[in-house]
């Protein structure tokens, strides 16, 4: 296997970076982060960007031209396939088959939770609160392992939910119980996942400063409700 020198483009907010980075840290890759200002794009970055969006994974192996990866489902799936180490897939093509299908679901998740931490209003925050316990209801009846989403093997579909827990890991108990109440094995699981040391390493130490910051900035409902960030009178 060529050895790949690899730079991880990112912004520090973003939950499809954390899971490159996820997997990345996994397998154990050296690997250099590059953050992008998302609200004052460079050009450098939109030259290399086809959508101008991140993740992107620079790939720069010996004997061919730099590659540019995007799309963080094409450059985790680059990662496993290449970088060795232990795959975060399943041997058994029905079992690798059902979690590539947990994989999209956990960014259906991912979007509920954004657009739910996001939310200006009660109305848009209420539909996304029950959109989410729909799918974590899904979630409750398929879990039938621990501590992970496939037993002991840490797989892809734990490094999507992985960033769409953290958001409640954050959260005061006021808000995030109520959509966790009844859902005792998605609980263990969330628990689980923020124990994991390349879950807790995807993210800068400051990186509850810039959700707060984020949520502040967004007017969202929400921006008083991140731990150790209370405004006052909000949200107990
Ligand atoms: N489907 C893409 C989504 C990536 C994405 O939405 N990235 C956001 C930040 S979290 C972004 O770069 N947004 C910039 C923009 O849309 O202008 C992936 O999985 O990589």
């Amino acid at each position: 296997m060529p050895h790949a020198q690899l730079t991880l483009i990112s912004h520090p907010l973003c939950p499809f970076v954390q899971r490159a980075a996820i997997v990345l840290l996994e397998k154990q890759l050296p690997f250099e982060r590059i953050s992008v200002d998302l609200s004052a794009k460079p050009d450098w970055f939109l030259a290399l960007s086809p959508m101008g969006k991140e993740p992107l994974l620079k790939v720069e192996l010996q004997d061919r031209a730099d590659t540019i990866l995007f799309e963080s489902t094409a450059i985790c799936e680059y990662l496993n396939e290449t970088q060795g180490g232990v795959s975060l897939y399943s041997d058994d093509a029905l079992v690798r088959a059902q979690q590539r299908a947990w994989v999209e679901f956990g960014v259906a998740v991912l979007a509920d939770t954004w657009q739910f931490l996001n939310a200006q209003e009660p109305v848009m925050a209420g539909v996304k609160k029950a959109a989410l316990r729909h799918n974590l209801h899904q979630l409750e009846n398929k879990l039938d392992q621990e501590p992970y989403f496939s037993g002991s093997a840490f797989s892809m579909v734990d490094a999507v939910f992985a960033p769409a827990f953290r958001y409640f890991d954050l959260l005061s108990p006021v808000i995030f119980q109520p959509i966790f109440d009844d859902f005792p094995r998605v609980s263990a699981w969330r628990s689980s996942l923020a124990e994991r040391p390349s879950v807790m390493s995807a993210v800068g130490d400051d990186y509850a400063n810039r959700l707060h910051q984020h949520l502040v900035n967004q007017q969202a409902l929400l921006s008083g409700s991140i731990r150790n960030h209370p405004v006052a009178g909000l949200n107990g």
